[in-house]
């Protein structure tokens, strides 16, 4: 087991509070996301269709608050950069933050199930580009031409998370599955620690307070991710 073998694969799940310390908000936090703006208003297909400007408005903020320069990773994101390249056996990072800290920490082995902030999707070709600008409703796709479709490649509620039969494989063989900064409401992420604990997974959390998983878990840390990351990580590495 990988916690006293120092071998096996890892599946670390990350959540908005492994970003609450590099400048990003969370979602359920009292000053997070969803305690000004309801999800039915900004975050489901029904949503955009119903208020595209609005939507986009939402999206773009966001976009813009991430790329500012003072927003960079904290040493929760570079310990898990760090274990990705000391650990002997494979670490897929499966996030549902649609930051880019993960990457800009150096991460390379990961998946972004709910998408990503900084590409667009056309709604009609469904081509992904790296989108770094505000995008609008008369946007028009610069793949397939048509005009109205673009959207932030974000997975809203109702829609299915991206790359699912990938995590799903990964969680089967986990020796390990570590959850960072997530609150356990949202799924099918929430239900990952069942899944590793099926596969015979050691299952650890480390969040600022339990989850509303934190009862399937082998393991639970409370602590502020940029403290109790390294610190977990470089125990890890000890061996
Ligand atoms: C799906 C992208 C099915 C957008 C997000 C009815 C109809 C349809 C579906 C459902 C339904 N009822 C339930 C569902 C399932 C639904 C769901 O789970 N709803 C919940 C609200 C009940 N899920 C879905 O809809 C998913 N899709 O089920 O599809 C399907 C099947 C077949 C075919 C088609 C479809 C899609 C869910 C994805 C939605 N998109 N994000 C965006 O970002 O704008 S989810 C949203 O919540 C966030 O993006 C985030 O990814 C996710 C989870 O939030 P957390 O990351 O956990 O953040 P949170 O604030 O909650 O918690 C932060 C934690 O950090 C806290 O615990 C805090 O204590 C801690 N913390 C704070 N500071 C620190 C810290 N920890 C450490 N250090 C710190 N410093």
């Amino acid at each position: 087991m990988a916690l006293s073998s120092g071998t096996g694969s890892i599946v670390v799940l990350t959540g908005a509070g492994i970003s609450k310390e590099s400048g990003l908000s969370t979602f359920r936090d009292a000053d997070g996301i969803w305690a000004t703006v309801r999800i039915e208003d900004v975050a489901t297909p029904e949503a955009f269709m119903r208020d595209p400007e609005r939507v986009h408005a939402f999206y773009n903020q966001r976009r813009r608050g991430m790329l500012d320069p003072s927003i960079r990773p904290n040493p929760a994101h570079l310990a898990l950069a760090r274990l990705e390249r000391a650990w002997p056996d494979p670490v897929v990072i499966v996030t549902q933050n649609i930051d880019n800290l993960h990457e800009q920490a150096g991460s390379t082995n990961l998946i972004h199930m709910h998408g990503e902030l900084e590409k667009s999707l056309c709604a009609y070709c469904h081509a992904r580009r790296v989108n770094r600008g505000d995008l609008a409703v008369g946007d028009i796709c610069p793949d397939c031409g048509q005009l109205g479709g673009m959207r932030p490649d974000v997975v809203w509620f109702g829609e299915m998370p991206l790359e699912m039969p990938r995590i799903h494989a990964a969680l089967a063989r986990c020796a390990l599955f570590i959850s960072i900064g997530t609150s356990g409401n949202v799924y099918p992420a929430a239900g990952f620690v069942q899944l590793a604990n099926e596969a015979g997974a050691e299952t650890v959390e480390l969040n600022l307070e339990p989850s509303l998983g934190v009862s399937f878990f082998d393991t639970s840390i409370q602590g502020r991710a940029s403290e109790i990351v390294p610190e977990f990580i470089e125990g890890l590495l000890a061996g």
